[in-house]
């Protein structure tokens, strides 16, 4: 059925549809009412922005014990109880590491240009260092060559959390300096193996969420509560892991290479848009990250973080700074969540606001629904340091996510989500905020670390028993944002 204007003006009201509300049409035919309804609202992303899913190895491979693979601080911690939901493992997962060919197909029905993974450390390096485990990188050979084949741009995270546990128990993990610098080693020997083939590699994923919820709260793996200046020090160790392993991939990769990294840094969002509190929410920006995305930035910690720690700072010398600055080829942001900020009239200029208990969340009570997040986050990169490309390493949200008796889930709540914040990212890209491509976080459900099972994240359904995969409603939303490369 064709509709001309009058037809359509005539179904919601010639009111509301005034000769003046969408000119541009003239009197030209729409096709259809869907056609109608985008191009009047017509929130298109740049013609080569790339859409991308993502996930992370311990989340989804399983086989935690084949080809090689030595136990990561994950094995240990998700083994010791009452540290996940219901004692949940990733010994299974979603068995991605028998079904990439599957999960690959469902990322081609969708659409997507790019695919993040993260590689398993120790499949590669089951001693943390020295020999590598071929079979182990055989896999990360073979998923590589397989999304290729489908035109889907592989892009590989080095670190995603899972830590071979030999190095945790050698040096205390990241609390010691040499697991920084066995990274390093690591990442030169994947990027050396890959690089033919894999063009674009992200250091290591949320400094912010290792460290802090690893070794400062001991919720997530290893589960340690360290001393205030032993923490600070293993803060400084995991940025500089980063540093030397941005140095020993250009040393060791072929040379059209490019590295970043995956970072969830606080996304300081001023409480309304005015010069004073978009003023507070940059140099807020500044300070709340100043641990890990600053100083990467910067090549140095901010004064206030040095006076904030005080006899407790990190012990490091110019050299450290130098390596943990390393110039990036892009950065990338793991976006989920605002932090509001206000300008207040103290010394450091701004003021954090708390989350009203009311504040509307997803399913994990940690993600309040804020979509502007996603455009103050490039925004802040890009205006603060300079940042001239920028992927959104990591978006989405986890639901309750019942199938109805069709068997399909209609998860509205998730389309709800990325249909505002992906407005909001729209918004950033109208305004020539340099965002390359956007990486939703997940192509399935998967393991959710602590929350094991529970929380699920997917665009598509995993039923655990059966391991079959079923697209949501969130998958049709999202395959229509790739095929007409907008949100509406
Ligand atoms: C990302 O973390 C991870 O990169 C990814 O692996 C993960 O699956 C995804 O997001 C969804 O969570 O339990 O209240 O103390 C996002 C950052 C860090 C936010 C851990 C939630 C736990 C909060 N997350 N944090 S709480």
């Amino acid at each position: 059925m064709k509709f001309s204007r009058r037809d359509f003006a005539k179904i919601v009201g010639s009111a509301a549809l005034g000769a003046t509300a969408i000119p541009a049409f003239g009197a030209e035919q729409i096709n259809t009412e869907a056609a109608l309804v985008q191009q009047n609202n017509a929130r298109k992303f740049p013609s080569d922005f790339m859409w991308g899913s993502a996930t992370a190895s311990y989340q989804v491979e399983g086989a935690f014990n084949e080809d090689g693979r030595s136990p990561s601080i994950w094995d240990t911690f998700s083994k010791t109880p009452g540290k996940t939901v219901n004692g949940a493992t990733g010994d299974v997962a979603t068995d991605h590491y028998h079904r990439f060919k599957e999960d690959i197909a469902l990322m081609k029905n969708l659409g997507v240009k790019t695919y993040r993974f993260s590689i398993s450390w120790s499949r590669v390096f089951p001693n943390g260092s020295g020999a590598p485990n071929p079979k182990g990188l055989d896999f990360y050979n073979k998923l590589v060559d397989e999304l290729l084949k489908n035109g889907i741009q592989p892009f590989a995270t080095l670190y995603h959390w899972d830590l071979p546990q030999i190095l945790q128990d050698k040096y205390g993990g990241w609390e010691g300096r040499e697991t920084a610098e066995a990274f390093a080693n690591y990442a030169g020997y994947a990027a050396e193996k890959l690089s033919d083939r894999v063009k674009h590699f992200f250091t290591i994923n949320e400094f912010g969420a290792f460290v802090e919820l690893g070794y400062r709260i001991g919720i997530h793996a290893p589960g340690i509560k360290l001393p205030p200046a032993r923490f600070n020090q293993t803060r400084h160790h995991a940025v500089l892991g980063h540093g030397l392993a941005v140095q020993a991939i250009r040393a060791k990769a072929k040379k059209d290479t490019r590295v970043g990294l995956a970072e969830n840094m606080t996304i300081c969002v001023p409480v309304i848009e005015t010069d004073e509190h978009i003023k507070a929410a940059t140099e807020a920006t500044r300070q709340v990250n100043a641990q890990y995305m600053t100083v990467i930035q910067e090549g140095k910690y901010t004064d206030l973080y040095l006076e904030t720690t005080g006899k407790d700072a990190p012990k490091f010398t110019d050299a450290d700074l130098k390596a943990i600055s390393s110039p990036l080829d892009f950065v990338g942001i793991n976006i989920y969540t605002p932090q509001y900020v206000r300008a207040d009239g103290s010394k450091q200029g701004f003021a954090v606001v708390p989350h009203p208990a009311s504040f509307p969340h997803m399913i994990s009570p940690w993600l309040f629904v804020g979509p502007e997040a996603l455009y103050w986050g490039p925004r802040h990169v890009n205006k603060i340091w300079g940042a001239k490309e920028i992927y959104i390493t990591e978006n989405g949200c986890s639901s309750s996510d019942v199938p109805a008796a069709d068997g399909k889930v209609y998860d509205t709540d998730r389309v709800m989500y990325l249909r505002n914040y992906l407005t909001q990212l729209q918004r950033a890209t109208s305004e020539n905020i340099p965002v390359k491509g956007y990486f939703l976080w997940s192509l399935t459900d998967n393991f959710e670390w602590a929350d094991g099972y529970t929380n699920r994240f997917g665009l598509h359904y995993v039923d655990y028993q059966t391991q079959k995969r079923t697209p949501k409603l969130s998958a049709d939303f999202y395959k229509q944002v790739i095929a007409t490369n907008a949100v509406a």
